[in-house]
């Protein structure tokens, strides 16, 4: 039976990389105009690819704390351009505050950033003007979960025309650790470019498409200055860590060094650069919502040397920034494009003098 964007069969065949058949082409691939139409209302806004929805009478997004009858989305989320999602709490904390001092942003006196998800023990969202930052945790469903509900959360809000991203981490193939990898394309464990899942006891296959224009945008935003590599690649997706990246370090292994080395040199003649956890869901939920998106991660370490994640844990945190560094970029680039850069840091600060702050902070204390 036909799936719209994708095809539900019981036979698929498993390819190997040596038989690799690029499937995602073979289906009925949406054209762009056939996308637009499905996934767009004429302003930009985000349309659902389920008639469900607007006949519920609330839609509670449960993972995110969040609902269409309890919260006014539109309200606390409709001005949002970009939202940026990675594994864990931390880091997407971390980026928010990164990115409200890249885009100056203020908040208003007496307040701070607040996880708006905390209530959902599952994810955390911060929100930064224009901009979401969204932990997805780690894997496929964990992110399929997540996506759902953002692309619902995107039309509850009536959110125009926006960009998905992924700040994550990756192992490389053949690349340094902390080398920078925008991803092309996304490629599962049989090296097919989509996201299978099984839908009523039927295989669907949805292609894992990425935004070309974005992957070059992205890639010209790289500075020679940058004391490192960034570079554009395939990438693959695996549901595991250990057995299914090929290593060795697992709890169980049944295949030698020299299958995982013939493996990953397989990988590599076929251009896959790093191996992480997401990137065809990834690509799959946001290609067929309609909604731009990008993949950009660092490596922690190069497969072909190693499995061990060793690197020290300060290096790591430094290495780890440098996809927020280009996401940024990125971001401010587009709200400058949209004059939005100059209102967003126009709001004065309550604070004129931060050394005197602190002082009449202390004071204040000395009195308690
Ligand atoms: C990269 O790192 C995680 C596994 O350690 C996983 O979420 C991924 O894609
Ligand atoms: N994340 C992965 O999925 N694999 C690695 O090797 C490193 C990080």
């Amino acid at each position: 039976m036909a799936q719209p964007g994708g095809t539900a069969s019981n036979n698929h065949s498993l390819a190997g990389p040596e038989q690799n058949n690029d499937k995602g082409n073979r289906h009925d691939e949406p054209t762009e105009e056939k996308v637009e139409d499905l996934t767009r209302y004429n302003d930009g806004s985000v349309k659902l690819r389920n008639p469900n929805i607007e006949l519920m009478d609330q839609d509670i997004l449960y993972h995110l704390a969040l609902g269409s009858g309890s919260h006014d989305l539109q309200e606390m989320f409709g001005d949002v351009k970009f939202v940026c999602m990675g594994g864990t709490p931390k880091r997407m904390e971390t980026f928010a505050h990164f990115i409200m001092d890249e885009i100056g942003y203020k908040l208003p006196a007496g307040t701070q950033l607040q996880d708006i998800s905390a209530f959902s023990y599952r994810y955390s969202m911060y929100k930064v003007g224009p901009v979401l930052s969204i932990s997805h945790g780690m894997g496929v469903p964990s992110v399929g979960i997540l996506l759902h509900e953002l692309i619902k959360l995107m039309y509850h809000a009536k959110v125009k025309d926006p960009i998905f991203m992924r700040i994550g981490t990756c192992g490389g193939i053949g690349v340094e650790g902390g080398t920078v990898v925008i991803t092309e394309n996304a490629y599962d464990g049989l090296l097919r470019n989509s996201y299978e899942l099984a839908i009523l006891g039927k295989i669907v296959h949805r292609p894992a498409i990425l935004d070309k224009r974005l992957v070059r945008e992205l890639k010209s935003l790289a500075s020679s200055d940058d004391p490192y590599d960034t570079i554009t690649g395939k990438t693959m997706c695996t549901y595991d860590f250990y057995e299914g990246q090929g290593r060795l370090d697992g709890a169980f292994c049944e295949f030698t060094e020299a299958d995982k080395m013939a493996y990953l040199e397989k990988l590599r003649d076929f251009g896959v650069v790093n191996i992480e956890m997401e990137c065809t869901i990834f690509a799959a939920l946001t290609h067929y919502a309609g909604i731009k998106a990008a993949i950009v991660c660092v490596t922690l370490l190069d497969r072909l040397k190693g499995d061990q994640v060793m690197a020290p844990k300060e290096v790591m945190n430094e290495w780890q920034q440098r996809p927020q560094f280009l996401v940024s970029r990125l971001i401010k680039k587009h709200l400058a494009q949209m004059g939005h850069l100059k209102s967003l840091a126009s709001t004065p600060s309550s604070i004129k003098s931060p050394r005197r702050f602190k002082l009449v902070q202390q004071e204040s204390e000395a009195h308690e």
